[in-house]
């Protein structure tokens, strides 16, 4: 009767060992877990190689080349490439002024808050088969 008893409870005591160890571990996690670096939200990247022509006919100078957003909403555009490169609004060789980033590093950031609907063309200085496009809409 009282080995019975006491395997009763050796096995309770293992299992309140085991949901107790399972909760430590998960708080654990929750703790140690690294989080997620924050990217900003509508995110144009300028990828390695944009300076060669290739990317030009593919749209894939600045990605994504086309993007909607809604009035008051800004864009940043990362330089990903090892080359500079500009963010600069119209098209090559005809710029609008509306904003320009002139050029940017590597790794540079450049960002502009759109505050009116429109299409708004967009290019670089340095490499005329770039080019993008932020849609402006409600
Ligand atoms: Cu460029």
């Amino acid at each position: 009767m009282n080995k019975k008893i006491g395997i009763v409870i050796g096995v309770i005591v293992l299992g309140m060992i085991f949901v107790v160890s399972n909760i430590n571990f998960e708080e654990q996690a929750e703790i140690t877990q690294p989080e997620e670096p924050e990217e900003p939200e509508n995110l144009v990247l300028m990828p390695v190689k944009a300076a060669r022509p290739d990317c030009g006919p593919n749209d894939e100078c600045y990605i994504p080349a086309k993007i909607t957003i809604k009035p008051g909403e800004t864009v940043y555009w990362k330089n990903q490439d090892a080359a500079f490169h500009s963010v600069t609004s119209g098209f090559y060789d005809d710029p609008d002024g509306l904003f320009d980033s002139e050029l940017l590093d590597p790794e540079d950031i450049f960002s502009y808050k759109f505050t009116e609907e429109g299409i708004y063309d967009y290019y670089c200085t340095l490499h005329p088969w770039m080019k993008g496009i932020i849609l402006v809409e409600r």
